[in-house]
């Protein structure tokens, strides 16, 4: 069973992938390279096919824009299948902008230090794999110099989004507070999503008004991050985003101390490290809730939800003894029913939860395997193991979908699995749960 699972994701991540070296995530529904899921999808190559692997990480890096940014989509082909493409975003108004790419003005979780850090454990041409971290992890590190000079605003070592595609985490309850704040002009504009996927499983036409509304302010400025912060309806902290580049600091910090004659880098990332763990477990840790939460910048409020992101902290060094006892207990009690697959990407016992609708709900398996090694990392080997067998089995019984539904016995389809099918990161991250 394990090696028939493994030779279909490989099916998927070999269709996936394009002639201009990077990798869809799903045909049809998202036809460019994402960032995040371009650092998972590499970990999913690795096992079988170093050499896409690193290719599909050169791909995304050379997109970095000068002032050390990356870009959450490059668009290196043309595709009418999606909406909002490159004429919308309009990268190049940005000064800094890549000349060589068009892309989006936003960003996604920085995954790419543990991504080298991981590629490196998984390659068995050590010395091959240490020459590529060397050619690429600069890029890296100046993507974290971007975040800590650009969009640290109280100099306390955590990090805004100004979008909630910046999150990863799309339509997530989270947000349906912030849009009550706003009220954006009605656009007019053709939805692409809902022709691939059934329309209840995505985000409403309003909410895509929403997320248009603070693309046309951030484009109004040329995507100036100074404007943006002042100016965006939109910004957050984010305990997922801030944890990950927490959790790619640290790598790049061992990476560094190996490759050697690195000092001010390093220096440098340590003291953002350390800044960054204070203030995530300082500002972001709800004890009332015993989980991590995320916070309104705009307006000054705690967002107190729930989700997936809120055990995110677990995968990085942050959490003390107390803090990830008690993330543990919440995500048993709260998630982790009987009858129910870990890990919902947001609270089922919150009247907001909605099992089948994309961030609303449904379990991500990009998702699952943060859980699992943060659960490893802090001795949690019971929900470890859970996560992990609960990710292989909803692929092994529905699929390679995009989501999947939390309820084992689903009153409402025949399948768990919902959203686009063919989903790279799922058949990715499967090969690295089971190799
Ligand atoms: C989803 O987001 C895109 C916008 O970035 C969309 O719905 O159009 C999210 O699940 C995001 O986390 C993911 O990276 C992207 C591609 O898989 O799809």
């Amino acid at each position: 069973m394990k090696e028939q699972m493994i030779d279909k994701a490989i099916q998927v991540l070999d269709r996936n992938f394009q002639d201009g070296g990077f990798t869809i995530p799903s045909k049809g529904l998202y036809p460019f390279q994402w960032k995040w899921d371009s650092g998972f999808i590499a970990l999913g190559f690795a096992h079988y096919d170093i050499s896409k692997a690193k290719k599909e990480v050169e791909t995304i890096l050379d997109a970095q824009w000068e002032n050390g940014f990356i870009p959450h989509i490059v668009f290196h082909n043309d595709s009418d299948t999606y909406f909002p493409g490159p004429n919308f975003h309009k990268s190049n108004l940005h000064p800094l902008a890549s000349k060589k790419y068009r892309s989006t003005g936003m960003t996604q979780p920085p995954v790419f230090g543990f991504i080298l850090e991981r590629l490196y454990e998984i390659a068995k041409n050590k010395e091959d794999m240490m020459n590529f971290i060397k050619k690429q992890i600069d890029k890296v590190y100046e993507n974290h110099v971007y975040f800590y000079e650009n969009r640290d605003l109280n100099n306390d070592g955590l990090v805004y989004i100004y979008h909630n595609w910046e999150s990863g985490t799309d339509n997530s309850p989270l947000w349906d507070d912030i849009w009550e704040t706003m009220n954006p002009p009605e656009y007019t504009f053709e939805r692409r999503d809902t022709s691939h996927v059934d329309a209840s499983q995505r985000p409403s036409k309003r909410e895509y008004d929403h997320y248009l509304h603070i693309i046309e302010i951030a484009k109004e400025h040329n995507y100036d991050d100074a404007k943006i912060a002042e100016l965006s309806p939109f910004l957050v902290l984010d305990p997922l985003f801030n944890s990950v580049l927490i959790r790619s600091n640290e790598s790049l910090i061992r990476l560094y101390e190996s490759i050697g004659n690195n000092e001010e880098k390093v220096d440098y990332l340590k003291q953002n490290q350390l800044k960054s763990v204070q203030s995530l477990n300082s500002k972001l840790f709800h004890k009332d809730l015993g989980a991590y939460v995320h916070f309104d910048l705009r307006n000054n409020r705690q967002i107190p939800y729930i989700c997936s992101s809120s055990f995110a902290p677990l995968y990085s060094s942050a959490p003390t003894r107390l803090i990830a006892e008690s993330l543990a207990k919440t995500m048993l009690e709260k998630f982790g029913d009987a009858g129910r697959y870990l890990c919902a990407s947001f609270d089922p016992t919150h009247e907001k939860f909605n099992p089948k609708k994309y961030w609303r709900g449904p379990v991500w398996i990009n998702m699952n395997w943060i859980l699992y090694h943060g659960l490893k990392r802090h001795g949690f080997y019971d929900l470890a193991s859970r996560i992990k067998s609960d990710s292989l089995e909803l692929i092994e019984k529905n699929g390679f979908f995009e989501y999947f539904d939390s309820r084992q016995s689903n009153p409402d389809a025949d399948s768990n699995g919902y959203g686009g099918n063919n989903f790279s990161w799922t058949a990715a991250l499967l090969i690295d749960f089971l190799k």
